[in-house]
């Protein structure tokens, strides 16, 4: 039996407001104690709404000091007022304004949402349900205001003072005290309020908008980190002109305010004209962040900015539509990084980020569609499916129209829906409409969860010149969701014949195909290709053009040959791939042993082949030579699986192939030392970083002493936290004698500096030694670890849970344990940041027999032991219901 605690929220109940509430006026007076919120709230019946329909404000954790009603104090027998909720049972059928005083103790709130104090710093996180926690309102994204803000503080406090929009007034307020008012003329829910006020420095610019607005710029930090901000600023300039061009989206106020705040729930927060940043998006310079540092913070940045037409001037009608604006501004910021930096080494980043969160998710209990139909607790439904799988269906989209048609489709959407709370069939319905499609059987992307298993067969007739294709898809069933139907999804693909070039047919029959794209809309397709000559080597969904697993007959040998001649680059980095893992599988099907010496030296000449390629880019080259992930052979695997076996299957084939590779890896590390030093940001020596350090981990895989001490002198002869910690990687990854001496000495060197402690930690919680766990326990056990910093933590534990299957599911249960008992503990902190750790369970169900029983054991224990919050006991409840 569920508690009240776990009600389901569904879809199909979905009914627009009775009250809406145009305008919004707010006063709040910032005490070090207690901070008082005034809400003047002018609120109208909606058209429809019947006379004495009682008003439902939403609350929680609030306590009402007074209430009126145009101006007059609410007699107490005419409202209900609790922690949890304000009803008016009989509100006036015309506009009125209701006044209510509540008082809020940031300071005591540990869970981050609503107003919070984080290292001296007010600030707030409201999306999605933190808005309640201020003031009582209508705390759902279909009701829009225009806001109002006054905010007072301390000077010396807080001489910042910041809201949304444009500032209006500001000046003394007496008694040591200031403030400011803050007015946003752009209507928008509650989710995206926000206010800070705090002692911060600034790093400022200014952009000037295609016509011609003038926009001063300015991101908020601690002092002295100012000049740390320059690289987020660069990339939030850089995103303002892109929008302009590739979506002609231009900003649309007089301000743009970032701040970067140390403790923050997620990646950071776009709310209108005032972005709130975790500062590890925000900070960097060479000698603490590394390139991908670099990287995140740029594609964050461009993220954050690009919500302000796709979330904020179109919202969400409600939380199930959360993919509207997750997944297509994730779509957008991945556009942006691929014309700013290389399309094709982005596209393999984003595929193996989805391969390794995604993937599982989309595997296991926690499945859902990217547009969910229920929820328990919307904070958990901000997943890699929403996110990243929200995006590859807006890829698909894109794809399947082509890049012109899919800009008329998304300028009708900003045309028709600018300022509107909408949905996902209106979002279809925009490009039906623009391009005269029937998207209905390609929407289903949106409702079926599970990936698709695409099963390839094919055949060449030399005789005939007739090459057939058969390409089936089956999506396996998810919770709910027994059976599915078939998706429309493009197939991008190439005939590649003997010479490694593109080969010709005659005809096709069988299906909607192009001269580069096969449309798979059924349960199976069978196509004839004529006249065809030799027979070809298919390469299919290319640039991985639906987020669907092929399982295909491919032989090494063709693999290999695709991985040399593929016109693709993402699918000659997926050949590679494949050849890995299928190696790898059959090593671990037959008992961990790496059986087939010619198969692996096959594949080690193709990456040696592709590192002395000059044709490819080095970031390209660094991904070629990576096997994949831990994770995604046990996703591989699906069943029985072992990750200790997995792991050394994984540790055997980089050894034989830094063995074979060793001379070339070296003869790489050094001519590319020339390119990447001394460190710049600039791609080139970025990317010849990247394959540098990539060789060096491949080398020291390979065991030797030489190459240890080769990682030794690279990690303590650098400026710059990219060769620091690539070294230091290499070296934790293959446990070296000395490993724990360099941890020891890397946590000496940069002591009191949190974000590079975050990395410390990581590479703690990331080794693969048998003493990791207790290293990790001991960790968190210390009086010195920060216990309810969100980055502290899932540097640590979510790290170990996340990304160290073999640690984590440790056979003796340990690792399982340890985490359980670690999210109670932070549940009773911060229970969101306890739901996302949690979820390192997704996979508990592949296990072999042994440690799923641990695991199963360790998940029982912590749900009857009872007293978890939402967030966690409704991942739990679905982790073990699966
Ligand atoms: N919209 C926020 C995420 C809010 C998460 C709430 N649990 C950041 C983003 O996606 O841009
Ligand atoms: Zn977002």
């Amino acid at each position: 039996m569920r508690t009240e605690n776990e009600q389901t929220t569904y879809l199909k109940d979905y009914k627009p407001s009775a009250y809406l509430i145009p305008k919004v006026e707010l006063r709040v007076e910032i005490e070090p104690k207690l901070t008082k919120v005034t809400a003047l709230l002018t609120i109208e019946p909606a058209e429809g709404t019947t006379p004495d329909t009682p008003l439902v404000l939403d609350g929680k954790a609030l306590e009402l000091t007074s209430i009126a009603l145009d101006g007059a104090p609410l007699g107490l027998d005419l409202f209900e007022a609790g922690p949890d909720g304000l009803t008016v049972f009989s509100p006036p059928s015309r506009r009125f304004v209701l006044e209510t005083e509540v008082m809020l103790s940031p300071e005591d709130n540990t869970e981050l949402m609503g107003l919070y104090r984080s290292n001296g710093v007010w600030c707030t996180q409201c999306e999605p349900e933190g808005f309640r926690r201020i003031t009582y309102f209508l705390d759902r994204p279909d009701v829009l205001s225009t806001y109002t803000v006054r905010v007072s503080a301390d000077k010396t406090l807080a001489p910042v003072l910041l809201a949304n929009g444009n500032l209006v007034e500001s000046g003394d307020d007496g008694d040591k005290r200031h403030f400011a008012l803050w007015h946003d003329p752009h209507p928008k829910p509650s989710y995206l309020f926000a206010l800070v006020a705090g002692d911060l420095g600034a790093y400022r610019d200014a952009f000037t908008t295609a016509s011609g607005r003038h926009v001063a710029l300015a991101i908020y930090c601690e002092h002295g980190k100012e000049d740390q901000c320059a690289y987020a600023m660069d990339a939030l300039k850089r995103s303002m002109a892109w929008d302009e061009k590739r979506f002609g989206r231009e900003y649309d106020l007089d301000v743009f305010n970032i701040v970067a705040v140390s403790d923050f729930n997620f990646g950071a927060m776009e709310n209108k004209g005032l972005n709130i940043f975790n500062d590890r998006y925000v900070l960097a310079r060479p000698e603490t962040a590394t390139d991908a540092d670099y990287a995140h913070i740029e594609s964050i940045i461009a993220h954050e900015y690009f919500h302000n037409w796709t979330g904020n001037r179109i919202t969400c009608r409600d939380w199930f539509q959360l993919c509207l604006k997750e997944g297509l501004t994730v779509f957008r910021d991945q556009e942006f990084t691929s014309d700013e930096r290389s399309r094709a080494v982005k596209r393999i980043e984003d595929v193996r980020g989805l391969r390794m969160a995604q993937f599982p998710e989309d595997g296991g209990p926690l499945a859902h569609p990217a547009r969910p139909a229920q929820f328990r607790e919307i904070n958990n439904f901000y997943t890699a499916t929403v996110y990243e799988k929200g995006a590859e269906i807006v890829r698909m989209l894109a794809t399947f129209l082509g890049e012109t048609e899919f800009r008329k489709g998304t300028d009708l959407y900003f045309e028709r829906h600018d300022g509107d709370a909408t949905t996902i069939e209106a979002w279809l319905k925009v490009f039906e409409d623009s391009s005269g499609r029937d998207l209905s059987q390609f929407g289903k992307w949106y409702l079926q969860a599970g990936t698709p298993t695409v099963t390839v067969e094919e055949d060449w007739d030399q005789e005939s010149q007739t090459y057939r294709l058969s390409l089936s898809q089956h999506t396996a069933p998810t919770p709910g969701q027994p059976d599915k139907q078939a998706m429309a999804m493009p197939v991008k693909f190439g005939l590649i014949g003997p010479n490694g070039n593109a080969t010709e047919w005659s005809s096709v029959s069988g299906g909607t195909v192009t001269n580069d794209m096969i449309v798979l809309d059924k349960d199976r397709l069978d196509l004839t290709f004529e006249g065809v000559s030799s027979r070809p080597v298919a390469s299919l969904f290319r640039g991985f053009s639906a987020p669907v697993r092929v399982v295909s007959k491919a032989s090494q040998a063709d693999r290999l040959f695709l991985a040399r001649h593929d016109s693709d680059p993402f699918n000659r980095w997926q050949a590679l791939q494949d050849a890995a893992m299928t190696l790898m599988l059959d090593a671990v099907r037959n008992g961990g042993q790496l059986a087939d010496k010619e198969a692996t030296s096959a594949l080690a000449t193709a990456l040696g082949d592709t590192l002395e390629n000059d044709n490819l880019d080095s970031a390209f080259k660094a991904h070629a030579m990576a096997l994949p992930s831990e994770v995604n052979i046990a996703q591989a695997l699906a069943k029985d699986v072992d990750p200790s076996v997995i792991h050394s299957v994984r540790r055997d084939l980089l050894k034989e192939i830094s063995t074979q590779l060793s001379h070339k890896l070296q003869d790489a590390y050094d001519a590319l030392g020339k390119i990447s030093n001394p460190y710049s940001i600039a791609a080139e020596a970025t990317r010849a970083r990247a394959l540098r350090t990539q060789c060096l981990a491949l080398l020291v895989a390979g065991g030797e002493a030489q190459s240890a001490d080769l990682a030794r002198a690279h990690y303590a002869d650098t400026d710059n936290m990219t060769d620091r910690m690539a070294a230091l990687g290499a070296i934790v990854a293959a446990w070296t004698p000395d490993a724990q001496a360099l941890l020891d000495d890397f946590r000496a060197r940069f002591g009191s500096d949190m974000l590079v402690y975050d990395k410390w930690l990581a590479l703690n919680a990331s080794a693969p030694d048998d003493k990791c766990l207790e290293r990790v326990a001991a960790i968190y056990a210390s009086p010195e670890f920060p216990k309810s910093n969100p980055n502290r933590l899932r540097s640590l534990v979510g790290t170990f849970g996340m990304t160290n299957v073999a640690q984590f599911a440790r056979i003796d249960g340990a690792g399982f344990r340890f985490v359980t008992s670690f999210c109670r503990d932070v549940d009773g902190r911060n229970p969101q940041v306890a739901a996302r750790v949690l979820t390192a369970f997704r996979s508990w169900a592949n296990y072999e027999p042994n440690r799923k029983a641990a695991a199963k054991s360790a998940l029982t224990l912590m749900a009857t032991a009872g007293g978890l919050s939402r967030n966690v006991s409704d991942i739990l409840t679905r982790t073990l219901e699966g």
